[in-house]
């Protein structure tokens, strides 16, 4: 459908007076918030606090109308079907005055015969919305509380209500901006005998002698399915009772584990006559996948024994996968604003970083096809969430009946994808029950013997993957400690021995990064440090009179919830002075604020990687924002990489030296000795890597006070470690380093930057073209170039790079024609961590 006619209208008060009953063109797909705005009928809810004014647009009911034309042709076919693809959320479908339909999940397609209702010529479509924020307040006053969490510093909505996008109503990095309209595409679709619905590829075999593909497929009508699956190179397998052997197939692998090829599978629909009657072509990938949850044998890790535990990994094609990404949230809270384009943009911006797996997280979305296609053609690992996040779920009938149906439609939908590797029942909500609290109560005395979610983790979605995709791996909960409900019955949901983690007890705990050497998870799906957007998002969003890290305006775009340091400000600022003395300029401020993030990050990754085999993934929170704040993301809300993400290429490169200790030790500040140290080698790479490892003691002015060298050569997907000789002081004047020959370093540093002998920052500056190179004579710390501040468009090649005397860095320069070579050389665009710090 086309946008036209008679638009959104809203028909309830407690809006603007002045909006009462009027008509407004409206764009399908869409919704009523990009529609007000194009009209110039509210203001831009991601600029200023105009969230705050916005909030009665999910307290009113809307409605969409138009009309459409039916032939005499269309008639004849016998069936119209009314299909949409995503209605948010409460919604009431009638076609010339006559309901059809009723839905109440955003997250379903819809598919409607109005064959009955419509005449040949014009005929009437509305689609009438019940507001959804009353709607949730009313089913939670129908089926009763339960408990609830993730918003923030936004009000608590009680977002299990419905089957909405949850951080629609509020998250602790999202505004409130309760959406509703026809968010994805709508259309009639005309047969008579027969039609073709989901087609479902199950991959039982893929080896490098063969695969085998059985079809399964959706079909109305006495028909037969003709199936033809054809190589890149162009052969093609034909079905034989749809059935597909291919011999020596080329097989899809991740990035960084081999090449992405794509068979075209052709399906058509064929009657007794030989009429073909419907077709259908897709892409799919050969590869099989195994979640691995398996006791322990022997202590499987080259740190000190761990103990014992039970695996988390993932093997593709027969190889355990290190998985390194991070979580993706919905890139807008308008997600119809998020084209292939974007996807890919952002994908790509994944990718550069070595990401090899991204998490959709359950209080998101299924995402479009688009998504998944990209991450098929770049190799990216999908685990995907059932929609279900930080909350308790109803498990009536009806309730259950629509956590099915969600289930069953987007598990047939995405299954196809060979990115997509494994489902997750939940987000946090196995750990909530056992240990969070709601109003003061702990979860599990809340809910006392009511249903609250168990049964779709346990049953219910399992079910459907065993029916649906029964190959692709399916996993409880984020976190979970283990595949079965004895496993969640009887341990801890969040453990570092069994299954995956999600270590929140830096950030949202004691705070200082040090703190992630006290944990040691066997896969770590989420763990995270604030940062904020990028100068030019800021200067977007933020007024002017603004923009000071403890302003009104910039609290409002930080969700984070309050803890006993404040809010997310404060709290950013709190983690700022552990390293540095607080400055009040707001630009020092950004960039130290970045810097603090992209030293966290490389901290908890260069462990978790240490740690491998132990550990088999490390995913960031979170890859992606949805509006203009300050967040964990590593990207921000109108798409800049944020330091973080250049950080991220040189930690997740498949060539990693890190020091830490020798073993799992909480950390909890600069003043405590960390013991004795160790270099750890993880070789996430098909090629052995035989190295000179070179760790130096080193003075702040630069002198190497302390040298060993020693050859290591460590198999492909292998790690390796060498301790820190014996007899090395950990002196605060010094810091240590480890390094390999291809650029794999690590520093260590015995404290903070503002305690440090740090000299005043020297260096040279050239210029040539679009290249930057810094020269350094005396050591740089976290040298960033904010070309965005010259240019809203221009980008680095890198950031936060740390150069000892002698040594030189190229930045590369893309999105500006030219560089002012004045402005690259000084802030703030040119930023060096000395000079921040008081001259001695
Ligand atoms: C976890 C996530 C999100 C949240 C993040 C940061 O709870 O699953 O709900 O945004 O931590 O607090």
């Amino acid at each position: 459908m086309h946008p036209r006619d008679r638009g959104v209208a809203h028909d309830q008060s407690d809006a603007p007076t002045n909006l009462a009953d009027v008509v407004i063109p409206a764009s399908v797909p869409g919704c009523v918030h990009t529609d007000l705005l194009a009209a110039g009928l509210i203001d831009d809810p991601y600029i200023a606090d105009n969230e705050l004014g916005l909030l009665w647009t999910g307290r009113c009911d809307w409605s969409y109308a138009r009309e459409f034309s039916v032939s005499e042709r269309d008639l004849e076919h016998g069936h119209v079907d009314l299909c949409f693809d995503g209605l948010d959320t409460i919604a009431t479908i009638l076609v010339n005055d006559v309901e059809v339909g009723r839905t109440r999940n955003m997250h379903r397609r819809y598919r409607f015969d109005i064959g009955t209702h419509v005449t040949p010529g014009v005929n009437q479509l509305e689609v009438r919305f019940a507001a959804p924020v009353p709607h949730a307040f009313d089913q939670r006053e129908k089926l009763g509380d339960l408990p609830v969490a993730g918003g923030g510093l936004n009000p608590t909505s009680p977002h299990n209500m419905l089957r909405k996008m949850s951080c629609n109503m509020g998250w602790d990095w999202g505004p409130v901006l309760p959406t509703c309209g026809i968010w994805r595409s709508v259309r009639l679709e005309t047969w008579s005998k027969a039609r073709l619905g989901d087609v479902r590829p199950i991959i039982r075999e893929a080896t490098a002698e063969r695969a085998v593909i059985d079809i399964d497929a959706d079909i109305e009508g006495d028909v037969t399915l003709l199936a033809t699956l054809t190589a890149p190179d162009g052969t093609a397998f034909d079905a034989t009772d749809r059935t597909i052997v291919v011999d020596k197939p080329a097989l899809w692998f991740p990035i960084g584990y081999g090449p992405q090829p794509r068979y075209e599978l052709a399906l058509k629909l064929r009657d007794e006559d030989g009429q073909i009657l419907d077709t259908r072509g897709m892409l799919i990938g050969l590869r099989s996948v195994e979640l691995e949850s398996d006791p322990d044998t022997d202590p499987p890790t080259p740190a000190d024994d761990l103990g014992r535990g039970s695996t988390m990994r993932l093997r593709v094609n027969g190889e355990v996968v290190y998985c390194k990404g991070a979580d993706w949230i919905p890139d807008d809270c308008f997600p119809h604003r998020v084209d292939e384009q974007r996807y890919r943009r952002r994908l790509e911006q994944a990718a550069s970083a070595h990401m090899n797996m991204l998490r959709v997280w359950g209080g998101g979305l299924f995402e479009d096809d688009a998504f998944y296609d990209v991450c098929d053609e770049l190799g990216i690992l999908v685990w995907q969430d059932f929609l279900t996040a930080c909350a308790s779920y109803h498990e009536d009938d009806e309730s259950a009946a629509e956590m099915e149906a969600e289930a069953r439609d987007n598990v047939s939908r995405l299954m196809r994808h060979p990115s997509v590797v494994m489902l997750n029942g939940c987000n946090e909500n196995l750990w909530a029950y056992k240990d969070w609290k709601y109003n003061g109560v702990p979860w599990h005395e809340h809910i006392g013997d009511r249903g609250w979610g168990l049964k779709y983790y346990f049953e219910t979605f399992p079910a459907v993957m065993a029916e649906l995709a029964p190959t692709t791996p399916y996993w409880p909960a984020s976190p979970c400690n283990g595949p079965t409900l004895a496993d969640f019955e009887n341990g801890d949901p969040n453990a570092n021995e069994h299954g995956n983690r999600h270590v929140w007890n830096v950030w949202h705990g004691p705070g200082h990064y040090l703190n992630y050497f006290g944990h040691w998870p066997r896969f770590c799906s989420e763990f995270g440090f604030h940062g904020p957007a990028n100068w030019p998002t800021l200067e977007r969003a933020i007024p002017a009179d603004q923009r000071a890290w403890d302003s009104p305006t910039m609290r409002l775009h930080n969700k984070n919830s309050r803890s006993e340091i404040g809010d997310g400000q404060d709290k950013a600022t709190a983690r700022m002075a552990d390293d540095f003395d607080v400055p009040t300029d707001f630009d020092d401020w950004l960039y130290l604020a970045q810097v603090m993030q992209a030293r966290a990050l490389q901290i908890g990754v260069g462990w978790f990687r240490s740690l491998y085999p132990w550990n088999n993934g490390a995913l960031i929170w979170q890859l992606n924002d949805c509006w203009p704040c300050s967040s964990w993301a590593m990207i921000d809300g109108d798409g800049r990489a944020k330091p973080i993400l250049h950080a991220a290429r040189r930690f997740f490169a498949p060539r990693v030296v890190n020091l830490g200790p020798r073993r799992p030790t909480a950390i909890g500040g600069w003043d405590q000795d960390p013991g004795p140290l160790r270099a750890y080698l993880h070789n996430d790479h098909a090629e052995a890597w035989s190295a000179i490892l070179r760790l130096r003691q080193m003075n702040y002015a630069g002198q190497t006070l302390a040298e060993h060298t020693q050859s290591v050569t460590i198999p492909p997907r292998a790690a390796a470690n060498v301790n820190m000789p014996d007899g090395w002081s950990h002196d605060p004047a010094t810091f240590m380093v480890a390094e390999a020959e291809g650029g794999e370093r690590s520093f260590w540093w015995f404290t903070p930057d503002k305690h440090a002998p740090i000299p005043s920052p020297a260096f040279d500056t050239e210029v040539d073209g679009l290249s930057v190179t810094v020269r350094a004579k005396t050591l740089l710390r976290d040298v960033c170039l904010f070309v965005d501040r010259l240019d809203p468009n221009a980008v680095a090649s890198d950031a936060c790079v740390t150069l000892l005397p002698g040594e030189s860095f190229t930045f590369r320069v893309d999105g500006i024609d030219s560089l002012d070579i004045d402005a690259v050389k000084r802030p703030p665009v040119m930023r060096v961590i000395g000079d921040l710090l008081r001259p001695e």
